[in-house]
């Protein structure tokens, strides 16, 4: 399906979304929203597309933010259901059924930083730069900035970026927990997509529960969470998957898993 806003590749077992509107940065418009949501869709019809990239497209930037043109024309009302869309469709991306990879080449800011805390794992560039600049705008973060950046990096860090709106560069995201390595710009996308390919590898239901595990029990006290893990635990021992990675270890062998 041909895009506007975006690139959709698929390549050896890996989806790669690449944002693409270089003369805004690659902001985020509602058009490229609405190309997200449809490159999410193709993705998940597309069985052999076992993880996925998401990055920016140029040197300079991942997302630079939500497009200030279309937030510059929003009241209270139009607000609230324009922050609703965006948190709707980047929890999609958060509760997605592949495991997705943020190769954050440039500006990560606003609409941008949400983007890639809404992905699984964090790549960053040596030029990544990470903000949450609205307060300069007169806004507050409304694509989940309030709520996932401390759940990221602590409450302190986060109001420190949430309140100030400045920029933190890669070095420190790493330092905070923000982005799990930091790689030269040359070799971002294909250490981004050597990672992808081995999660994609790995046992899909298990992965899943893996990430539902983390997402539902953290935010709870710790004995609701540990019945949470022991839910999802049990539910790994009733896959094929489990079956045959357990054999697999007792025969030395190699496992075959079959993602169910
Ligand atoms: N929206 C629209 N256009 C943008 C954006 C953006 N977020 N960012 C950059 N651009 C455009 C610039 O206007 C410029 O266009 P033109 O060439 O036509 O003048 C072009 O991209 C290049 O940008 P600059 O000339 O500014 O490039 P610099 O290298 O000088 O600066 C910066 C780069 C620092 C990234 C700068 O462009 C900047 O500060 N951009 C805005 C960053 C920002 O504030 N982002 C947050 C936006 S708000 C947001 O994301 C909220 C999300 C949730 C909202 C929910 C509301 C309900």
């Amino acid at each position: 399906m041909p895009y506007e806003n975006l690139t959709l590749e698929f390549e050896n077992g890996i989806a790669l979304l690449t944002i693409a509107r270089p003369k805004a940065l690659n902001a985020l418009s509602n058009a490229t929203l609405d190309e997200m949501e449809s490159a999410l869709d193709e993705i998940e019809r597309n069985e052999s597309a076992r993880a996925v990239v998401i990055t920016g497209s140029g040197e300079k930037s991942f997302v630079a933010g939500a497009d200030i043109s279309e937030i510059h024309k929003l009241d209270a009302k139009s607000g609230l259901a324009y922050s609703e869309r965006g948190n709707a469709l980047f929890y999609r991306i958060e509760t997605f059924s592949r495991p997705v990879v943020a190769a954050v080449n440039g500006f990560a800011l606003g609409g941008g930083c949400e983007l890639s805390m809404a992905c699984h794992v964090r790549l960053a560039s040596e030029k990544a730069k990470f903000g949450q600049p609205e307060i300069g705008l007169g806004i507050i973060p409304g694509f989940g900035g309030t709520q996932r950046l401390p759940r990221l990096i602590g409450p302190g860090r986060a109001l420190d970026l949430l309140m100030t709106g400045r920029m933190i560069d890669a070095a420190t995201a790493l330092a905070w927990g923000l982005v799990t390595e930091i790689i030269a710009p040359e070799n971002l996308l294909s250490r981004a997509k050597e990672l992808a390919a081995q999660l994609g590898a790995k046992p899909r239901v298990a992965l899943t529960l893996i990430r539902e595990a983390v997402r539902v029990g953290v935010p709870l006290e710790i004995g609701d969470a540990l019945r949470v893990e022991a839910d999802l635990f049990s539910k790994s021992c009733g896959t094929y998957d489990k079956t045959e990675g357990t054999a697999a270890f007792l025969e030395k062998r190699e496992a075959h898993f079959r993602g169910n």
